[in-house]
């Protein structure tokens, strides 16, 4: 398997607390390496092997959605 990036929008994010909730929760999915997101596109980008499904729950969990 090959790292590479991954690119999600997530509803719901309007500042920086939203954003480190995101990048929290998604730093604590297995396999993944790195996590930054954009608040003006609400893009989260991925670096790692995760789970698709694991990053949405992730996503969730911090009270947010993939869309
Ligand atoms: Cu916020």
């Amino acid at each position: 398997m090959t790292d590479s990036d991954r690119r999600y929008t997530v509803s719901g994010m309007t500042c920086g607390h939203c954003k480190s909730s995101v990048i929290e929760e998604v730093l604590q999915v297995p396999g993944v390496r790195a996590v930054d997101v954009d608040l003006d596109s609400g893009v989260l980008t991925v670096r790692g092997e995760a789970d698709d499904a694991a990053i949405h729950k992730a996503v969730d969990e911090a009270g947010y959605a993939v869309v």
